[in-house]
């Protein structure tokens, strides 16, 4: 009886009192179908042992699950030794009572997949071993992502593949009136789900989509271009009679000319302009006449001769001018006399024969007289007394001798011209000084004596203002040095800052204000590589017009996503795209036009340093990873300079390319935490990497950046061994508090380490600044022989100073690995060597000693 009390047939067994038991129950054959992986789901119930008095020893309670595949369909016997293993089946729940009546049975749901390709079919078999069950019901099924149409490409009902994590790619085929934008591509993963849908196809013209389909546009409707949105209603003057229109008729009487879109009106060609108005000012007449509809019906035409005639003639035109036959455009014309004017300003003056109380003005005529030039007025004035007190002088000629003068005083002279239509603009300003000689220097009636005396005024004068220039420039020079140092901490001049997207009201205008717009048509997804915080990441072909195909990665937000997810998906692309480094992750552009949204980044070959390092354990040099960290300090110093603080720097953070440069990259964590005040407490702080004063208030500065760095050197060094190993995280902090700090990890030079230190000081003042972690990186890969030293070669400090009452434990470790087998080297060559100090520090310092080490 089933738990509805309705009888059911079962297979039963329950030999639990004979020993060795191997009963086996096996299916007809079962075809595949084309499935790659089947699941079998087994419905059963099982008798607790312990219900059964005296079977201790030979009762079970598992059963095996078994298959063979066959292409024979009719096998009647088939060997023990030919089905393979799927599974040992225990029960979840099992029952203790056979109380048939009120019995409470309980089912069990057990399903079990399994990889079938070879065969056309396969057997399935259940092979008890002295267990007290009965199999109730099993199920065999395959999985399909069901047929689907995804952006007007339908895919069909598709068989998912054979491994748990393996993705099928299919490919779509454009629904009925549509045609292929880019390929359409979607795969079906494991569970039957549809995956990561890429190109896709359009309505072709005349048709628009509806749920799915193209439905083609209606009467008094036109769609031009596939890429169009949808139809749109036609223009005016212009009909569309049948469905499924491409563009629209003119009425008659309308055209449309050749360069015309469809999508503009059609139209007539214009009358001639009418009330044609003229004002003439001077030199200049302006035209004007009414509305017609077209562009604009002004014009200013200055610069004109005075006193003369012209005649203006204004033709209209538009586009169907052409098109509708009507020859020559429609014009009207206005004949006029410009006027007399001002000449215009005159534009250089000359001085010469300076003396100590006069000097000769002299200036070009105006490059516009506009008439007869009457006369020309100086004005000038002491420069000191601005125009507070002038004096005026005309003159018919182009130059004026100006006496009375102060000497050695700077005068600023003004000239303008006169016509019979008044006077024009004074020129600009020209200053001129006088000296000290009673006689003009140069020119007539100079005296010789006069000129000695003056020239060598003039070269002492000289050569005492260019000592008072270098003493003055010295002097400066000091205090200027000083003030740099001082400015340049402060205020980093010609340095970039970053901005944050999030001061933005609208993100869009962020996005688009450091991150370039891709055309989804230029990018080629090929491969799933990983999954991110928001989606999938892929890899691809990125071409761009005019550029050679690059390799990118492509990470995608998923659909369903809310405003905030989108505004910090796209916070990513913002801040990436306003740096500009070798060692920063390149941001290529953004999709966010077309769904779904994408942010496309150089590919990086070797991906995220962690399991890059963990991949390739023990097989680099030194100097390499000292390169490798090299080059994060570098572009954690470009980041700090920019005044960015990452707050998620972490080997994980940090991609790697085919040529082994590392490039910081997730610039997604920090709004996480400032969004939210409690974040700082929750899961998403990396506790491991981030700095005391980050932990436990949120203090997150480049000297933070510069704790997760030491981190990162770690985890580099120990080629990508996980901070504090399984420590927790309340055990990490507490620990850190304590003082603390990860040892120096196999083989790490001493420097490294105790750069690591370094960047681990409790007071964040005390870290070294990333230009100066990069200055010590430079200095160590000139000498490489500097990182030979490394912390088996000495004792190692593990702790160090823990606040008030401090002490520094020093672990005595043996100066050498000898003799051999020593701990040392016994250490070393079981993996363990990480152990060497804390055995020490216990007293543990031979392979003697440790034969008396105890469980506790
Ligand atoms: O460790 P990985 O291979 O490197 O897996 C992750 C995954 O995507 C999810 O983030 C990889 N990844 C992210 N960005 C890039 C990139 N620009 N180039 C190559 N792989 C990337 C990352």
């Amino acid at each position: 009886m089933d738990e509805k009390n309705v009888p059911i047939r079962t297979y039963q067994v329950c030999n639990v009192l004979e020993p060795n038991q191997n009963n086996w129950l096996r299916t007809d054959w079962i075809p595949r179908s084309g499935a790659q992986r089947v699941y079998v789901e087994v419905k059963f119930t099982l008798r607790d042992c312990n219900s059964l008095p005296g079977v201790t020893g030979t009762c079970k309670e598992t059963f095996n699950l078994y298959y063979h595949e066959s292409n024979e369909d009719r096998e009647s016997y088939i060997k023990e030794s030919s089905f393979i293993k799927v599974d040992t089946v225990a029960a979840d729940e099992s029952f203790t009572q056979v109380d048939v009546g009120d019995r409470i049975m309980k089912l069990n749901t057990e399903v079990r997949d399994v990889k079938v390709t070879t065969r056309k079919g396969f057997y399935l078999a259940f092979q008890d071993v002295g267990a007290c069950i009965a199999l109730v019901s099993v199920r065999v099924f395959y999985k399909t992502c069901p047929l689907t149409i995804r952006n007007l490409a339908t895919f069909p009902d598709t068989v998912t593949g054979a491994d748990t994590s393996s993705l099928v790619e299919v490919r779509g085929s454009c629904v009925n009136q549509s045609e292929e934008r880019e390929e359409p591509k979607m795969y079906c993963g494991a569970d039957g789900e549809w995956l990561v849908p890429i190109g896709g196809c359009l309505c072709n013209p005349g048709y628009q989509e509806k749920s799915g389909t193209c439905k083609a546009c209606s009467v008094g409707f036109y769609k031009a271009k596939s890429s169009d949105p949808g139809c749109s209603k036609c223009p005016p003057h212009s009909h569309s009679v049948r469905d499924g229109a491409t563009v629209c008729d003119c009425h008659s009487g309308f055209f449309r000319a050749d360069s015309d879109p469809p999508s503009m009106a059609c139209t007539q060609p214009p009358s001639a302009p009418q009330q044609l108005i003229s004002v003439v000012n001077e030199t200049s007449v302006v035209l004007e006449w009414p509305e017609t509809g077209l562009k604009t019906t002004r014009v200013v035409v200055s610069e004109l001769r005075a006193h003369t005639h012209y005649t203006f003639i204004v033709h209209a035109h538009n586009g169907v001018s052409q098109a509708s036959g009507a020859g020559a455009a429609q014009s009207v014309s206005v004949t006029l006399t410009t006027n007399q004017a001002a000449p215009s300003p005159v534009s250089f003056i000359q001085a010469t024969d300076v003396t100590r109380h006069s000097l000769s003005l002299a200036w070009q005529q105006p490059d516009r007289p506009n008439g007869v030039i009457l006369e020309y007025e100086v004005k000038f004035y002491e420069k000191d007394q601005r125009e507070r007190s002038y004096r005026i002088m005309r003159t018919f000629s182009r130059s004026v001798d100006v006496t009375g003068l102060n000497p050695l005083t700077v005068y600023v002279f003004h000239v303008r011209a006169r016509t019979a239509a008044g006077y024009g603009e004074f020129s600009a300003p020209f200053e001129f000084s006088t000296n000290s000689d009673p006689f003009p220097l140069i020119g007539e009636g100079v005296n010789s004596a006069f000129l000695l005396l003056s020239i060598s005024g003039v070269g002492i004068l000289l050569l005492i203002s260019a000592a008072v220039f270098i003493i003055s420039r010295r002097r400066s020079k000091y205090s200027k040095t000083k003030q740099d140092s001082e400015e340049e901490k402060h205020l980093n001049p010609g340095v970039k800052i970053y901005v944050d997207p999030f001061t933005y009201e609208d993100p869009d205008q962020a996005i688009h204000e450091f991150a370039k717009e891709i055309d989804v048509s230029s990018i080629h997804i090929e491969r799933v590589i990983g999954m991110g915080e928001f989606g999938e990441v892929c890899s691809g072909r990125l071409r761009v017009q005019g550029k050679r195909e690059i390799y990118v990665a492509i990470k995608s937000l998923k659909a369903g996503y809310s405003d905030k997810q989108r505004r910090d998906f796209l916070s990513e692309a913002s801040i990436m795209g306003q740096f500009d480094h070798p060692n920063i992750i390149r941001l290529e552009g953004v999709v966010t036009r077309c769904k779904p949204l994408m942010i496309i980044t150089e590919y990086m070959e070797n991906g995220s340093l962690d399991a890059f390092l963990r991949k390739h354990d023990g097989q680099f040099t030194v100097i390499q990873l000292v390169g490798m960290l090299r080059g994060i300090a570098s572009g954690m110093k470009y980041l700090s300079d920019m005044s960015y603080v990452h707050r998620d720097l972490a080997a994980r953070n940090i991609l790697v390319n085919s040529n082994l440069v590392c490039k910081v990259s997730d610039f997604g964590l920090s709004r996480v935490l400032e969004d939210d005040p409690e974040a700082a407490y929750t899961t998403r702080i990396p506790i491991r990497w981030t700095a005391p004063e980050a932990i436990a208030y949120r203090k997150f500065t480049t000297a933070s950046d510069v704790w997760s760095y030491g981190i990162v050197m770690w985890e580099v060094v120990s080629y990508g061994e996980r901070p504090y190993w399984d420590m927790n995280n309340q055990d990490v902090i507490k620990a850190m508090e304590e003082g603390y700090r990860l040892p120096a990890p196999m083989d790490c030079p001493v420097v490294l380490h105790q750069l690591m230190l370094d960047c681990w000081e409790r007071e964040r003042a005390e870290r070294p600044t990333f230009s100066q972690i990069l200055n010590m990186l430079d200095k160590l890969i000139r000498n490489p022989g500097t990182l030979r030293r490394t912390g088996g070669d000495r004792p190692t400090a593990t702790m160090l100073e823990s606040g008030v009452g401090s002490e520094v434990c020093v672990s005595v470790v043996p100066q050498v690995c000898m003799p051999e087998w020593s701990m040392c080297v016994w250490l070393q060559s079981i993996g363990l060597e990480r152990y060497r100090d804390t055995l020490a520090a216990a007293g543990y310092t031979s392979l003697d000693s440790l034969l008396a080490l105890t469980h506790q």
